[in-house]
C-alpha cells in the first residue's frame, strides 16, 4: 500500500541476488535511537521481508519467523560470515499490530555509534533499505493506523519543551484533532449528500425548510471552522515558542542577558562593540511558557560590512518578534535611536549595569533597572515578561493547537463554506453550493489526509432511497 520512494534500490537487489523474492524498497531499517554513546540503540526494520531479514542476522534459539509476536528474544547479530556483531533482544511485531502496521523488527543492541551502524549494515546486507527520515510513521499514515493529525503529533511529542505543549502533543496523538476534523468533514459529507439528491432529483429540490436547516447546519460548521483557526496561535507558540528578541545598542549586555535567561554561557561576551554578528536563538522554559530567545548584533552607525549584514538580520527579527527586550547600558549616554524604538505594548525597554553608577541621560528615566553581571532585577524581568505574554494572549492554555498546516487548510475550507453559504443566501443553483461544499470537504480532509469522494457517494446512496 505505501508509496514506491524514488529511492535507490541497488544496495538492496545486488546485495541479494538470487535471494528471490524480495521486493526492492519495501522492507526499511533504521536506528531510531539518536546518535552517541548510550546504554542501549535501537534498530528498527519494517516492510514485507522484514521477518526474513531478521532470520538472515539473528542466531538464538529459534528462528525469528517462529517467534510469537511482541516477545523479547536473546540472540546474537552476526555478519554474512557469521561473525558476531552484538548480543541484543530482538522481537516481531506482525502486521497489522505494529507501530507501522507491516511486519516489524526491533532490535535493541548495546548502545554506541559503531555497534548499531554494523547492526544496521548487516539489516541493509540482507536486504533491507536505509529508511528515509520518518519513513516509519509515514507508512503507520500510509497503512491507516493514525491519521496525518497523528502523524503529526509524534514529531511535536518528540520536540515538546513544555509540559504544555507534550500533553497537546499526547492529546493530538490520541486523534483529538483527527475526531474534530472528522465530526465537521462527517457534517460537511451528510449536507453534500443532500445538495447533491436535490441536484440528482430536481424535481424534489430543496425544500425552502430544508434550505433553512442546511443553512442553520453550515453556519455551524463556519464556527467550528473558525474556533479551530482561533488555536493557531497557540499551535505556533507551543511548537515554537513565543519569539522574544533581545536588542539594542552594542556592548549594552544582549549576549551577557540571554547566557542570564538561559542559565549557561551560550553566547560570547565581551567588551568589543559588535561581537555578536549574527542572530543566536535559543528556546528556554519560562515556567511552563516555551520561549524563543534571539540575541542579535547590536545597533550602531558605524559598523562594517558583515555587521550591517547582522544588523538588518536584528530589524527583520524585530519585525516578527512577539516581545522585543530593548536593553541600553544605563552606565552610558543614551544611544541616539533609542527614544524613537522604545516603548510600545509589545517592548520591555530595560537599563542594565545596574551595579555601575548611572549616566545623567538616564535621570528618572521609566525603566526597568537590571544587572546581568550581579543577576539584579531579573526574577522582575521574568515576571515582566510573563505579565506581557498573558495580557498579548499569548500564552498557550488549550491543549487543542493547530500548526501551521492544519491552518492553511482550515482557512481554505472556510473560504469554500462562507461561499457555499453567500450562493445558498442568494438563491443560487444546488451545483453552485455543491461545489463550493465540496470544496470545503476536500481543503478539511487534507488536515487528516483523507479526500475520498467514495464516501460522498456511500452517503448519498445511504440517505436517500434511490429505487423510488
Ligand atoms: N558592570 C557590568 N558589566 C556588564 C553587565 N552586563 C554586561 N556587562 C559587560 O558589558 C560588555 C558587553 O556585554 P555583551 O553581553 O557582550 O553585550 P552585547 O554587545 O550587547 O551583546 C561585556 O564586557 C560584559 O561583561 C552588567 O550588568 N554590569
Ligand atoms: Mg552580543
Amino acid at each position: 500500500m505505501h508509496r514506491r520512494a524514488e529511492r535507490d534500490f541497488k544496495t538492496s537487489t545486488s546485495l541479494t541476488a538470487g535471494k528471490e523474492p524480495f521486493v526492492p524498497g519495501d522492507t526499511i531499517a533504521a536506528i531510531s535511537t539518536p546518535a552517541g554513546e548510550g546504554a542501549i540503540a535501537l534498530v528498527r526494520i519494517s516492510g514485507v521481508n522484514a521477518i526474513e531479514v531478521a532470520d538472515q542476522i539473528f542466531r538464538g534459539k529459534e528462528n525469528p519467523s517462529r517467534f510469537a509476536s511482541h516477545v523479547q528474544h536473546f540472540g546474537e547479530i552476526v555478519d554474512r560470515e557469521g561473525r558476531l556483531i552484538d548480543q541484543v533482544m530482538l522481537s516481531i511485531h506482525r502486521a497489522p499490530a505494529s507501530y507501522t502496521g507491516e511486519d516489524l523488527i526491533e532490535i535493541s543492541c548495546h548502545g554506541g555509534t559503531l555497534v548499531s551502524a554494523h547492526v544496521l549494515e548487516a539489516c541493509l546486507r540482507a536486504g533491507a533499505c536505509a529508511a528515509r527520515p520518518g519513513e516509519f510513521t509515514e507508512r503507520a499514515f500510509l497503512n491507516g493506523k493514525m491519521d496525518l493529525t497523528q502523524a503529526e503529533a509524534v514529531i511535536d511529542l518528540i520536540r515538546a519543551r513544555t509540559d504544555l505543549a507534550l500533553r497537546s502533543a499526547t492529546e493530538q496523538l490520541e486523534g483529538r484533532l483527527g475526531d474534530k476534523i472528522r465530526q465537521i468533514r462527517d457534517e460537511l459529507i451528510s449536507m453534500t449528500a443532500h445538495i447533491n439528491a436535490s441536484i440528482d432529483f430536481p424535481e424534489e429540490g430543496i425544500a425552502p425548510d430544508e434550505g433553512e436547516t442546511l443553512r442553520a447546519r453550515l453556519d455551524s460548521v463556519c464556527e467550528e471552522i473558525s474556533a479551530l483557526l482561533a488555536t493557531a496561535d497557540q499551535g505556533r507558540i507551543l511548537r515554537e515558542g513565543v519569539r522574544v528578541v533581545i536588542y539594542g545598542a552594542t556592548n549594552a549586555g544582549k549576549s551577557s542577558l540571554l547566557n542570564r535567561l538561559l542559565g549557561y554561557e551560550r553566547v560570547i561576551v565581551s567588551e568589543t562593540h559588535g561581537t555578536t554578528r549574527d542572530t543566536i536563538e535559543e528556546m528556554i522554559n519560562l515556567r511552563g511558557v516555551p520561549i524563543r530567545l534571539l540575541d542579535t548584533a547590536g545597533l550602531r552607525t558605524s559598523a562594517s560590512a558583515l555587521e550591517q549584514e547582522g544588523i538588518a538580520r536584528t530589524e527583520k527579527s524585530l519585525e516578527t518578534a512577539d516581545l522585543r527586550l530593548h536593553i541600553a547600558d544605563r552606565n552610558a549616554p543614551q544611544p541616539s535611536h533609542f527614544e524613537e524604538c522604545a516603548g510600545n505594548g509589545s517592548e520591555i525597554v530595560l537599563l542594565n549595569k545596574s551595579d555601575l553608577p548611572e549616566h545623567s541621560d538616564w535621570k528618572s528615566f521609566d525603566a526597568l533597572r537590571i544587572s546581568c553581571a550581579a543577576g539584579e532585577g531579573l526574577a522582575e524581568l521574568e515576571n515582566e515578561i510573563l505579565t506581557r505574554i498573558t495580557k498579548q494572549n499569548l500564552r498557550p492554555e488549550s491543549t487543542v493547537a493547530i500548526n501551521t498546516r492544519h491552518r492553511d487548510c482550515l482557512r481554505r475550507a472556510l473560504e469554500s463554506c462562507n461561499r457555499a453559504r453567500a450562493a445558498m443566501r442568494d438563491g443560487l443553483t444546488a451545483e453552485y453550493v455543491a461545489v463550493d461544499l465540496d470544496e470545503g470537504l476536500r481543503a478539511v480532509g487534507e488536515v487528516i489526509g483523507a479526500v475520498d469522494v467514495e464516501q460522498i457517494l456511500d452517503s448519498v446512496f445511504g440517505q436517500f432511497c434511490i429505487g423510488k
